[in-house]
């Protein structure tokens, strides 16, 4: 592990014992131990990008240099808060998207004994970032915008996977219809549920660490959202065409009749016959029809029409990025995007 994530890991270990004695909530043996364990198996086992992204984002504002033991923590405390927003929101999504891998392993709601309780695991979690919050930053003059931060981005990301899913649902007649599949629709799902809180937030806490006013980097932003739909499209593809191994989870959009960027381009190249194919056999959970819909994206080189798009986005990205005015923020940018581009995982 690298200094920087054993580091960070430090940082877990003194949280999550705070949490464990937190003094608002008598802990039973009992309680106490399933916190523990329910906090480490959620938590801590992702890639980390977006919590080492509050450090990195932080350090580069400031033209790279070394943060203080008390900045570290604080950013790395920040970090966490937003791991422990992803965990929260990958319990609920697994129980939601009827998943059964997830970083490797079963997701917690298939674990026996654990079940529907994860939809309260999931709301605990969801608790805890309040809870570190509180604990490390109620002095500080961006308590408040950081709270209100937290709170706007957890609204858009669950209205996102409001559109995400009620989108699936059959129509009056029961019957499922792809004709209101769309790239403007797959855009307003992804925006949502993924952009704000997987890269615009990183980035917003450290400008708010920083003593920045959010109102004075729209342009940040309007930047971080185009990475995050970039980030989203690379998930959607990597669901059909990633290695399970490599990925730590088993896709699930064609059963779930996903609006996915590979379905919305599978319909936009087919032709009559192959849409047919596509409108009998999407959202089906047979394995029969999840392999004719895979056998489709194979005839449409849907691959070939990814790597493209990967390309065309990552060359828009970096012009946009590059007309930033501040070369600091165009670090904190470029970093992000480095650790994305081309991902297998
Ligand atoms: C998930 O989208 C988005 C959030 C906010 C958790 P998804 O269901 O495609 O994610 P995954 O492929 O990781 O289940
Ligand atoms: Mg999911
Ligand atoms: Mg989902
Ligand atoms: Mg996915």
């Amino acid at each position: 592990m690298s200094d920087l994530r054993s580091k960070f890991m430090k940082v877990y270990s003194v949280l999550k014992a705070e949490l464990l004695k937190d003094p608002a909530f008598e802990f039973t043996e009992t309680s106490r131990q399933w916190i523990d364990r329910m906090v480490d198996y959620n938590v801590p086992g992702g890639k980390l990008n977006r919590g080492i992204s509050v450090i990195d984002s932080y350090k580069l504002l400031f033209g790279g240099k070394e943060l203080s033991d008390e900045e570290f923590f604080l950013a790395s405390a920040l970090g966490w808060c937003i791991e422990w927003l992803q965990a929260y929101l990958l319990v609920l999504d697994d129980i939601e998207d009827n998943s059964q891998l997830r970083r490797g392993r079963p997701c917690w709601f298939r674990l026996p004994q654990i079940g529907m309780v994860a939809v309260n695991d999931g709301i605990v979690l969801r608790n805890h970032i309040c809870r570190i919050l509180k604990n490390h930053f109620r002095g500080k003059p961006y308590y408040i915008d950081l709270l209100d931060l937290f709170n706007e981005v957890e609204f858009q990301t669950i209205s996102g996977q409001m559109i995400d899913l009620i989108t699936t649902l059959d129509g009056e007649e029961g019957e499922k219809d792809l004709s209101k599949y769309s790239l403007p629709l797959h855009h307003r799902i992804v925006q949502f549920k993924t952009s704000y809180y997987s890269f615009y937030l990183p980035v917003a806490c450290a400008l708010l660490m920083a003593g920045e006013n959010l109102e004075n980097h729209i342009d940040v932003k309007n930047t971080l959202v185009d990475m995050g739909i970039y980030y989203q499209v690379q998930d959607d593809y990597l669901d059909s065409f990633g290695d399970p191994e490599v990925v730590g989870k088993v896709g699930t959009d064609i059963e779930d009749f996903k609006c996915s960027w590979l379905v919305v381009k599978a319909l936009e190249c087919c032709d009559e016959d192959q849409k047919k194919l596509l409108y009998e056999n999407y959202g089906k959970a047979d394995q029969a029809s999840v392999a004719k819909v895979k056998e489709l994206y194979n005839a449409l080189d849907l691959q070939g029409v990814f790597k493209q798009y990967e390309s065309e986005s990552y060359e828009k990205m970096i012009k946009s990025i590059e007309a930033h005015p501040s070369k600091a923020v165009q670090a904190v940018l470029k970093s992000f995007l480095a650790k994305i581009h081309k991902r297998q995982k």
